[in-house]
């Protein structure tokens, strides 16, 4: 048994989404217990203490003590975990699988840095930084397995590592016009359609992203207040689904809380 296991998270955080995808492709997600933290408000002491000061979250409880990182934590569930491992068990093809991990961190920093810009004269700049991404995505994969869906056979750690961020990436489709289709990619077009749409990685939808990561669009990160606003659009209420799809146009006119369907006035 495993019920000492808590995560604590932010439900549309990519990086916290890893470890549901992992759990679920396992056959383990009642295993560990999921405690929502609304990025809205100040952060719980109680948290920041088991966390020792550091406000990035996942983070997770077990019996021996507090682990932070989600590429950490995915590797640490699936060790524990080892009847049905997601990542690969050779040593050559794990050292491949890793390879393709080590370029997520660009990978994300160039989303984020894309979607949060508010410069118009730099969007182009950011908007090649995006599409080098995907094509040294679509290299690596023409690379190591250039016939293939995924990387490997199935949908294992590497896929687990990046579909949240091809989630999130909506957000670039909708505020940027950005489309991953139509850059002519064809191998990681096909990795990213199969990832996106795998039944172990539904937890989230591209209507929840749009709305909540309006604040992302316009510049603000981490559920910060915008100038003018009163609620941030990751708040839990009024919820995503009955709210009004945000304008597109982010480099115009920013949204007032009652445009984003936040506030009844
Ligand atoms: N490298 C970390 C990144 C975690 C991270 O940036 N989480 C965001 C939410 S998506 C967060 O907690 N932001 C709030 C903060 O840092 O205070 C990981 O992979 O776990």
């Amino acid at each position: 048994m495993h019920s000492e296991l808590v995560v604590y998270h932010i439900p549309v955080c990519p990086f916290s989404q890893r470890l549901e995808i992992l759990l679920e492709l396992k056959g383990k997600r009642d295993t560990v217990r999921f405690s929502v933290v609304d990025i809205t408000r100040p952060r719980d002491p109680a948290l920041l203490e088991l966390s020792r000061g550091s406000t990035a979250l996942p983070i997770m409880k077990t019996a021996q003590g507090v682990l932070k990182e989600s590429l950490v934590i995915l590797r640490y569930l699936d060790e524990l975990f080892r009847e049905t491992p997601v990542a690969r068990a050779a040593p050559y093809e794990r050292a491949v699988e890793s390879m393709l991990i080590a370029m997520e961190g660009d990978f994300t920093g160039a989303g984020y840095r894309f979607v949060m810009n508010q410069d118009r004269d730099r969007r182009s700049a950011c908007c090649e930084a995006m599409i080098a991404q995907y094509r040294r995505l679509n290299d690596f994969l023409e690379w190591q397995n250039p016939t293939g869906t995924y990387l490997f056979d199935r949908f294992g750690l590497a896929e687990t590592v990046f579909t949240p961020l091809f989630m999130r990436f909506w957000f670039l489709d909708y505020y940027e016009d950005f489309d991953v289709a139509a850059l002519g990619l064809e191998r990681v077009a096909r990795w990213r359609d199969a990832c996106l749409t795998h039944p172990a990685a539904q937890q989230v939808s591209k209507e929840e992203i749009v709305k909540l990561y309006y604040d992302y669009a316009m510049g603000a990160g981490n559920g910060a207040l915008l100038p003018g606003r009163k609620i941030s659009s990751f708040t839990f209420e009024p919820r995503w689904q009955g709210r009004p799809w945000p304008p597109r146009a982010k480099y115009g006119l920013a949204a007032t809380d009652s445009e984003l369907g936040l506030a009844s006035s």
